[in-house]
């Protein structure tokens, strides 16, 4: 009865959302949902593509080259120019001027009317044409998904005509680093993995009661005290500012933009037990936390001379560091009479770094810009008071997206409190956006309190995050689970050129 009536609401919000397209500003560029009723046939699955493409036509013949391409290319694609010589020095293919077979890659301003789409024409030749350098790199990584993954003796690629772009702007995965911190290495990994999917939002949960892990000068001690440790203690770390800047910069070359996250004002004993004044004297503890409980700590919100210029100092850090639209405020779990005027409060420091303001669904509480996003994680959480505003979402429905949960029910060292039958790649590829209102996209969390380090942040996150790319970038009448499931199983592979440690989905034969 309950689902009925989400179901029942969800659809008059989308009849306001197809009212208010015509008049949405910035976020629009997200949402493409209104070009799904041109229904196109399902996906075919012959084809080793994920996502899958937008349009897609085959020609029948196949394109037959030695390891020797000659390459053109427009100036200003150091994206995809770098992505394309990337694959070839992967599969020994050696660029000639005198080969016979061209590969043009090229900007062309009538190639798509999205940002991030692209043609991909495989004649006699390989072109690819989008007007932007990272539409561009899209097409790269379609092209790397139709080729082996290893170098062979000769290549063959079906002869085809693909015109794509993504149903969302915002196709996302979120790393919780502050339960257990995973390096520097491993969210590397994880972006190359990422844009494989042509997933382009890296959400880093950056700090949490357990661990502060992004280095502060105004506050070092965040850092060097509150990333000491983690759950169950023991190792720990953070990330100094050189690293983040290290890490933009790769995120870049793979066309992804990372949205930072500082989560307050709960969430917060790392930081309180590096600074206890930030807290009220009444608080419960000034210790390092390693434990897993939630909810429980708080910045001293009646006590504002205490809480806002650490908080102006730390946002003020953050935006210097991630050159991005959007600074994550958290604002999650957490009960306190000053609550919503925080919200208000941060997001208008927020906005005097000339920034947007991302929070948690809970921040719908307070008075957020109409540019703001939200994060929808509570399946049936009460957004509309932000919808009403105009808020769009940023989808992570726990029970189709939190990758804590088992990929089958049961799992040893995951937790079930969002749905007891775990979260299947079925169930997640089972996800349809458009039954919440105002979506930018979507994004897996994975949460780590019971993620020990990076052999099960990727038995969490593969398959399941190629299917929330194909949830976020194929238009809904063209997805079909086992057409996905047959298109993915060959692409193992390239996973495991990835070194991905991937959870062996039964139903992707990948034993
Ligand atoms: C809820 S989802 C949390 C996290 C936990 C997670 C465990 C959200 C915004 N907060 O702090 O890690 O549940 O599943």
């Amino acid at each position: 009865m309950r689902r009925l009536a989400s179901v029942l609401l969800a659809s008059m919000a989308l009849v306001l959302a197809a009212c208010q397209a015509s008049t949405q500003s910035s976020a629009a560029q997200y949402d493409q949902s209104s070009k799904e009723a041109s229904v196109s046939p399902k996906a075919s699955d012959d084809l080793t593509l994920v996502p899958y493409p937008d349009q897609v036509e085959r020609k029948g013949g196949e394109l037959v080259f030695t390891p020797q391409l000659s390459v053109m290319r427009s100036p200003n694609t150091d994206i995809s120019g770098r992505a394309l010589n990337k694959l070839f020095s992967d599969l020994g293919i050696k660029r000639s001027n005198s080969a016979p077979v061209e590969v043009h890659m090229h900007l062309s301003p009538t190639a798509s009317d999205h940002a991030e789409g692209y043609q991909l024409t495989i004649n006699d030749g390989i072109h690819i044409y989008a007007n932007t350098d990272v539409g561009l790199f899209y097409g790269v990584q379609t092209l790397r998904q139709l080729l082996p993954a290893v170098a062979q003796s000769e290549y063959r690629l079906p002869q085809l005509h693909i015109k794509d772009q993504p149903r969302f702007g915002y196709r996302g995965s979120m790393v919780d680093v502050a339960r257990h911190f995973l390096p520097l290495s491993y969210l590397k990994k994880h972006i190359e993995r990422m844009a494989l999917f042509k997933l382009n939002r890296l959400h880093l949960h950056l700090t949490d009661d357990q661990g502060w892990r992004v280095e502060i000068k105004a506050y070092p001690k965040l850092a060097l005290v509150g990333g000491s440790t983690q759950v169950d203690g023991g190792g720990g770390g953070y990330y100094t500012q050189d690293e983040i800047r290290e890490l933009v910069v790769y995120a870049k070359q793979h066309a992804i933009e990372i949205v930072p996250e500082i989560d307050m004002p709960g969430h917060i004993q790392a930081a309180i037990a590096s600074y206890p004044s930030i807290a009220c004297d009444d608080h419960t503890s000034f210790e390092l936390y390693e434990g897993k409980e939630v909810g429980w700590t708080s910045l001293c919100l009646r006590e504002p001379e205490r809480v806002y210029p650490f908080v102006e100092a730390v946002l003020t850090e953050l935006a210097d560091l991630f050159p991005y639209e959007y600074l994550h405020i958290g604002g999650d779990e957490i009960e306190n009479p000053h609550y919503a005027e925080f919200i208000t409060r941060a997001d208008a420091i927020v906005e005097s770094l000339g920034r947007k303001t991302a929070a948690w669904e809970e921040a719908s509480k307070g008075d957020l810009r109409s540019e703001s996003l939200l994060q929808l994680w509570n399946d049936e959480y009460d957004i509309q008071p932000a919808i009403d505003k105009g808020i769009h979402l940023i989808l992570s429905p726990c029970s189709y997206t939190y990758f804590d949960h088992g990929n089958y029910a049961g799992q040893p060292n995951t937790y079930d409190w969002c749905t007891k039958e775990g979260v299947s790649l079925e169930r997640v590829y089972s996800f349809d956006p458009s039954i919440f209102p105002l979506p930018v996209g979507v994004e897996a969390p994975l949460w780590t309190e019971m993620v020990k380090g990076e052999a099960d942040a990727d038995n969490r996150q593969w398959p399941r995050l190629a299917a929330i790319a194909e949830v976020s970038w194929t238009p809904q009448a063209q997805r079909d689970y086992s057409q996905f499931t047959q298109r993915l199983s060959p692409l193992k592979p390239h996973l495991d050129e990835l070194g991905v440690q991937y959870y062996a989905e039964p139903d992707l034969s990948w034993d």
